[in-house]
C-alpha cells in the first residue's frame, strides 16, 4: 500500500464554526508545508448542488427522500476526487459529510426515512480517517449571527438533528472525537490541531469505505 494523505471531516450543526475552524485548520496545514484541499457540502456549484441550494432557500420544493438522495449524489459527484487526492499525498479536509445527511433526514421523522434507510446511498463512500464532530447546543448556536435563514435553520430542526448525527459514526473504521464548540474560536482550534497534527504525514493504510 503506498503512503497517501489524510481524509479529515469537519462536522456539527449550522453556527457550530464549521467553515470558520476549517478555514483556520486550512491556513494551519499549510503553514506545517502540507498541501491540503478543502471541500465543502453540499457543494452548490455542480448541476446537483443548485438543486440542493434552491430547495435549502425555499426557492423550489422537493420531496424529502428525493433531497435525501440528491445531497448523497452530490458527496458521490466528488468522491473520484477525494481518492485521488488523498492518493496524491494531500490532506483533504472536508467541511459536513455523510453524518450530516443522515442526521437531517432522520430528524425530519417522515417514515420511511429511518437510519438503515438514510444510510443506503453513503455506503461506501470513502471514510474519513477523522471526524471532528463541533458541539454546540441549537440554543447557543441560534444565539451566532445569520441563523435562520435557511430551510433548516429551526431550534427543533437542529436539536433533532444534533441528536442523530453520530448515528453514522459506528460504521467508520476513522476515529470520531466530540469537540466542545461553545467555547472561544482559539480554543476550539488548539483541541481541533492536536487530533489533526499526528495525520499530517499521511498513512500507509487503503482509504476505508462507509460503513464497512
Ligand atoms: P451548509 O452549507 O453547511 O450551511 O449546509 C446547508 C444546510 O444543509 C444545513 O442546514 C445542513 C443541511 N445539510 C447538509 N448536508 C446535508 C445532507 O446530506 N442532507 C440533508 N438533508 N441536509 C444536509
Amino acid at each position: 500500500m503506498s503512503h497517501r494523505g489524510a481524509f479529515i471531516v469537519i462536522e456539527g450543526l449550522d453556527r457550530s464554526g464549521k467553515t470558520t475552524q476549517t478555514e483556520t485548520i486550512q491556513k494551519r496545514i499549510q503553514e506545517a508545508g502540507k498541501e491540503v484541499v478543502c471541500i465543502k457540502f453540499p457543494d452548490r456549484s455542480t448541476s446537483i448542488g443548485k438543486m440542493i441550494d434552491s430547495y435549502l432557500r425555499s426557492q423550489s420544493n422537493l420531496d424529502d427522500h428525493v433531497v435525501h438522495l440528491l445531497f448523497s449524489a452530490n458527496r458521490w459527484e466528488l468522491a473520484s476526487t477525494i481518492l485521488a487526492h488523498l492518493k496524491q499525498g494531500k490532506v483533504v479536509l472536508c467541511d459536513r459529510y455523510a453524518f450530516s445527511g443522515i442526521a437531517f433526514s432522520v430528524a425530519k421523522n417522515l417514515p420511511p426515512i429511518n437510519l438503515a434507510w438514510a444510510r443506503a446511498p453513503d455506503a461506501s463512500l470513502p471514510s474519513p480517517d477523522l471526524t471532528l464532530f463541533l458541539d454546540i447546543s441549537p440554543e447557543a448556536a441560534q444565539s451566532r449571527g445569520g441563523y435562520g435563514e435557511e430551510r433548516y435553520e429551526k431550534e427543533g430542526m437542529q436539536r433533532r438533528s444534533q441528536e442523530r448525527i453520530s448515528d453514522g459514526k459506528g460504521g467508520g473504521k476513522g476515529t470520531w472525537i466530540i469537540v466542545d464548540a461553545g467555547r472561544d474560536m482559539s480554543a476550539v482550534t488548539e483541541e481541533m490541531w492536536v487530533h489533526i497534527r499526528p495525520l499530517l504525514d499521511g498513512l500507509d493504510t487503503p482509504v476505508g469505505r462507509l460503513w464497512d
